[in-house]
């Protein structure tokens, strides 16, 4: 069953103490410059604006904070408040785009979407477009930032289960994580993606298959099990080439036509239910092209298109 509502409902999710680099905090606002909502809106959604998020100022957590996760307080209270926002909108039958902020905000928009998707009696898929794996835990990882963990986390790997408080927990399986694009990952965080038998693209893959075989695949799984995807879209999927605004960058990333296919080939499959858009840093971004090129890569997701005239794939699936 596919699913393509009229209806998608913004929300922007200002975070940024997941990262080192500060200015995430800016992205939400950005996107709305570079022009998301007129887009949409010409593209026939209906598109309603639920502003960015603010936290509550002094949330009540008490357990304990975990060691090597750097403003695990702050952000806790992001993950609680995102994830209940994620479950209304979800609910509400709107397609939800999460506008970041730095890519631990996804613990809680993949929480509340996953917890309205499970309630429906569908799995929730998510596809993980990233330089990184971002699997680490508070026990694997270097240097502490959250946005490294969020993969994991959603997982339900061990390290951060106080995290939601009285929100309820929707973990995805590892089965139903893909991790795409990866060209950098820590020494412990693959040897755990490896042990999970996590599925993983990484550049080489893509060099040596294409993008347009190897998300297919990604897709078959989903409609195989009549499952929904969440697209978790991090800046630093692109090349810094197209897409210099972020704070973590890496070499070798997509281009920006490789990019785009993969929104192409999303949109036409039906199966999206929601996405983030995570990562831009408009502090360091050069005259506004990175958060107009993740406006762009958007409107090709919801089916903006260069011409009308079916494109067929060629596509011949490799065996796993
Ligand atoms: N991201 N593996 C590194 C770390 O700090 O754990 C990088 C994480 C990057 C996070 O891209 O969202
Ligand atoms: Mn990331
Ligand atoms: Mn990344
Ligand atoms: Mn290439």
């Amino acid at each position: 069953q596919p699913f393509r509502p009229n209806r998608i409902a913004l929300l922007g999710a200002p975070v940024e103490i997941g990262a080192s680099q500060l200015g995430t905090l800016m992205g939400p606002d950005a996107m709305r410059t570079a022009g998301l909502k007129p887009l949409l809106e010409e593209l026939g959604f209906a598109v309603e604006d639920h502003g960015n998020l603010a936290p509550p100022k002094n949330p009540m957590s008490h357990d304990a904070v975990p060691a090597n996760a750097k403003h695990y307080r702050e952000i806790q209270a992001y993950v609680q408040a995102l994830s209940a926002k994620a479950h209304v909108l979800a609910a509400s039958g709107a397609l939800p785009i999460f506008i970041g902020g730095d890519h631990s905000l996804s613990m809680g928009s993949v929480n509340g979407v996953a917890r309205h998707w499970h309630a429906q009696g569908r799995e929730l898929f998510v596809l993980w477009l990233d330089a990184h794996a971002d699997y680490n835990t508070p026990e694997t990882t270097i240097t502490g930032n959250m946005h490294g963990m969020s993969a994991a986390f959603l997982c339900g790997e061990p390290g951060l289960d106080g995290l939601l408080g009285e929100e309820p927990r929707a973990s995805i399986t590892t089965d139903r994580l893909d991790l795409f694009g990866i060209r950098s990952i820590d020494k412990l965080e693959k040897e755990l993606v490896k042990q999970r038998g996590i599925s993983l693209i990484d550049m080489r893959q893509i060099d040596e298959f294409g993008v347009g075989v190897l998300i297919r695949r990604v897709i078959d799984r989903v409609k195989a099990r009549n499952g929904v995807l969440h697209v978790s879209l991090d800046v630093d999927f692109l090349d810094p080439i197209t897409a210099p605004g972020v704070g973590t960058m890496v070499h070798g990333g997509a281009t920006y036509r490789e990019a785009h296919l993969i929104m192409e080939v999303l949109h036409d499959s039906g199966l999206m239910c929601s996405l983030d858009v995570v990562e831009l840093n408009p502090f360091l971004d050069e005259r506004g092209r990175t958060a107009r090129v993740m406006v762009e890569l958007v409107g090709s997701l919801f089916g903006q298109q260069i011409t009308d005239r079916p494109t067929p794939t060629n596509a011949i699936i490799p065996a796993e």
